[in-house]
């Protein structure tokens, strides 16, 4: 036999037993793909509501699930029992506006129900607002809730969502002076569409806030009616004499947005020290009034150091 066809040969044999040693080797990891491949199949799934021991943590200054109010007028007593002896009542609650109800989705069971009367807007008339003072000044926060929209509302040209606040908390035309105050409201729009209401003392308008549009892949992001939506903020105060603060906002875990060009203050005495429950349809003329009596739903309000969206699934 010549030699180079003997060498065929062995070169085949070793390309044979390099085979099986390879798939030896393979086989002793095998168990190991197997059970890091399970793992990220079988991966548990979040929760739908808020970890109890999330709630319980020194990350979480404040929470609300509604779930220990009786059902029924959401009243004064019941509402200081729950956002604390502090808590700043405004607008809404002594007129009957406040409902705690059942909601037919189990993981939100409680509910805070506000009503907006036909042919009304502005706080006074419609929705509710309290001041939750966090009993100290900070310069970054979150701030998350549940928030839904039932089939038929008609949002027509927008209304107030809560959102973090500091000072004086300005408002309704009131543009900071850097020595006052700021807000950082949520509102919705025509249609649903979304925006970050930010009064700060570097804002365009004269009188009202900026107005920042939250979107995804360059659309406006909107509320679906019908759904419950996670909201989302983190706010971080500006260095003194910098536009340099921060609004970031997710909705429904997703980023919506994500800014650095607000000035909150001028002086270091002024931070991030309330949250405002401040919902109502306005604009501050009729063409913004409730087309019909409408309803929102809220749940869950979570006042933390950490976000809370990365913790909970959401509906998808
Ligand atoms: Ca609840």
């Amino acid at each position: 036999m010549p030699r180079y066809f003997i060498g065929a040969i062995s070169n085949k044999e070793e390309v044979v037993k390099k085979y099986f040693r390879q798939v030896e080797i393979g086989l002793l990891f095998l168990p190991l793909a197997v059970l890091l491949n399970c793992a990220a199949v079988v991966r548990m799934p979040l929760p739908k509501k808020i970890p109890a021991d999330f709630i319980r943590s020194d990350a979480v200054l404040f929470y609300n699930g509604f779930e220990q109010a009786p059902l029924g007028y959401y009243e004064k007593w019941r509402l200081a029992w729950d956002w604390g002896d502090s808590v700043y009542i405004k607008d809404g609650v002594a007129g009957g506006r406040t409902t705690i109800v059942q909601d037919k989705d189990k993981n939100r069971g409680k509910v805070l129900c506000v009503l907006y009367p036909e042919g009304t807007f502005g706080p006074k008339e419609n929705g509710a607002q309290w001041l939750l003072k966090l009993g100290a000044q900070y310069e970054e926060l979150y701030c998350s809730y549940w928030v839904k929209f039932p089939y038929g509302f008609e949002f027509v040209k927008g209304g107030k969502l809560p959102g973090l606040v500091g000072g004086e908390a300005n408002t309704g035309g009131q543009k900071p002076n850097g020595k006052d105050g700021w807000s950082a409201r949520i509102m919705w729009q025509k249609g649903g569409a979304i925006r970050q209401y930010v009064y700060h003392v570097a804002q365009k308008d004269p009188l009202y806030g900026d107005g920042r549009p939250w979107q995804e892949e360059g659309e406006n992001c909107l509320f679906t009616q019908g759904q419950w939506h996670h909201v989302e903020n983190y706010v971080k105060m500006n260095t003194l004499g910098k536009s340099n603060g921060v609004i970031i906002s997710w909705l429904d875990g997703r980023l919506v947005m994500d800014e650095e060009d607000f000035r909150f203050r001028d002086i270091p005495e002024i931070g991030i020290d309330a949250f405002y429950f401040s919902t109502f349809f306005g604009g501050a003329d009729e063409t913004w009034a409730a087309a019909k009596r409408e309803y929102i739903y809220f749940d869950d309000f979570v006042i933390s150091r950490v976000p809370v969206h990365g913790l909970i699934r959401m509906n998808r």
